[in-house]
């Protein structure tokens, strides 16, 4: 096993402990105390017995009135099914791209350039497994376990962002990530701290706030490099010549082809459309680049004065529904790395389950 392949298993190992460590304690711990809900209360028919409808539209009406105020529903609650479904979809759907997300750059710690670039990209990483960790768990709230949610993940039932399917091929490629896929990831994740189910809008906060400084990081990685050797601006150049389209394809479909939007929308859950975030990403980016000296590799790009937002080309759409078919270029490197690294947990999985029981032993005997 090579020294990177290590450091990438080691690091899959730090996420395990962190989230079963976090799991074993989760008595003592909100996010999973609707784990432990009734049926009843997860708005399921009640096997076999006939639902009582009047009580149902009551329950359907007190949700409709917290929707409406732009309220927050919070895990106990009622909340319909679909509703619950949809925030199961979507935010393990978020967590597992944070742990997926963790990979390309992952594959650069040991090849950084300085001790001081090591050090920011290891502190990175471990922000995203931070974030899996505050997902799972906000999503474990709607009474998902955290192990089903990574089976759907491992046996490929659940997706995660199409972003991460593409190679990390030079140094210049990690301060991309940090510029752009954090950026567009910002973009995305701030209308999702005004999201109407609680546990998810406050999860979001503080991934934002890690969020902007990975994006500053990536920028002044690349703004060290852009002041560097002509060799370093090529690669600049040519890392954002590969990474420009996919970034804008992280924000999902056009609005007339997503077909969870409306939905979305309605339940407050997606504040700003998949268009409108995308245009907000590359009006605020264009300067960004002029700024770093490098050139948006689209020729169709310019400033729209009657619209007041930049104009751009076309995206090539049957890419990114290849990338979501698992023929991307990275589809199944990263999935078998992700088992792998779940598999080569257990051990981590069995020792902290193991003592964690201790200490609950330990604390009983002490309170008896
Ligand atoms: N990649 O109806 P739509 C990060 C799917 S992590 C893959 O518009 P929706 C970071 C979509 O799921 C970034 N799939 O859906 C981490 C749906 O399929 P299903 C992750 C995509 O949910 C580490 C179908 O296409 N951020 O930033 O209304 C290091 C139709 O789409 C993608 C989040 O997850 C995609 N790009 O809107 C650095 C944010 N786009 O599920 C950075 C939370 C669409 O029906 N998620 N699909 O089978 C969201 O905001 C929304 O779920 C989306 C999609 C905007 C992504």
């Amino acid at each position: 096993m090579g020294y990177t392949s290590k450091l990438v298993a080691a690091i899959g190992l730090l996420a395990q402990a962190h989230f079963r460590l976090s799991r074993n304690f989760g008595a003592l711990h909100m996010y999973t105390q609707s784990l432990d809900q009734s049926p009843v209360n997860t708005n399921e028919s009640v096997s076999g017995a006939a639902v009582d409808i009047h009580q149902d539209a009551h329950k359907q009406a007190a949700f409709d009135r917290i929707i409406d105020a732009d309220g927050k529903i919070e895990a106990q609650d009622w909340m319909p099914v679909a509703y619950r479904k949809t925030l199961v979809r979507q935010i393990s759907q978020h967590a597992h791209s944070e742990i997926v997300g963790m990979l390309p750059e992952g594959n650069w710690i040991s090849r950084a350039p300085s001790l001081k670039r090591k050090s920011i990209l290891m502190a990175k990483v471990q922000d995203e497994a931070g974030h899996g960790l505050y997902l799972y768990s906000a999503a474990e709230t709607l009474g998902t376990s955290r192990d089903d949610m990574l089976d759907a993940l491992h046996t490929g039932r659940a997706k995660y962002s199409s972003i991460f399917n593409y190679p990390t091929l030079s140094w210049a490629d990690v301060g991309m990530v940090g510029w752009l896929v954090d950026g567009a990831a910002i973009m995305n994740q701030v209308p999702l701290c005004r999201c109407t189910y609680g546990p998810y809008a406050r999860a979001m906060i503080r991934v934002c706030k890690e969020e902007s400084f990975h994006q500053r990081q990536g920028y002044d990685a690349l703004l060290a490099m852009m002041q560097g050797s002509q060799a370093q601006r090529d690669m600049v150049q040519e890392s954002l010549n590969r990474w420009w389209w996919p970034v804008l394809m992280m924000f999902g479909p056009p609005d007339s082809d997503s077909p969870n939007s409306a939905q979305g929308m309605r339940w407050g859950i997606k504040r700003i459309s998949n268009d409108d975030l995308r245009q907000k990403f590359i009006d605020a980016t264009v300067a960004q680049a002029e700024t770093l000296g490098v050139q948006l590799p689209d020729p169709d790009l310019k400033w729209n004065e009657t619209r007041q937002h930049y104009d751009f080309g076309p995206i090539n759409w049957a890419e990114f529904h290849d990338v979501l078919a698992g023929k991307g270029p990275c589809n199944v490197e990263r999935l078998a790395t992700r088992v792998k690294a779940h598999q080569d947990g257990q051990w981590v999985r069995e020792a902290a389950t193991a003592y964690a029981a201790k200490q609950a032993s330990r604390q009983q005997r002490l309170a008896a």
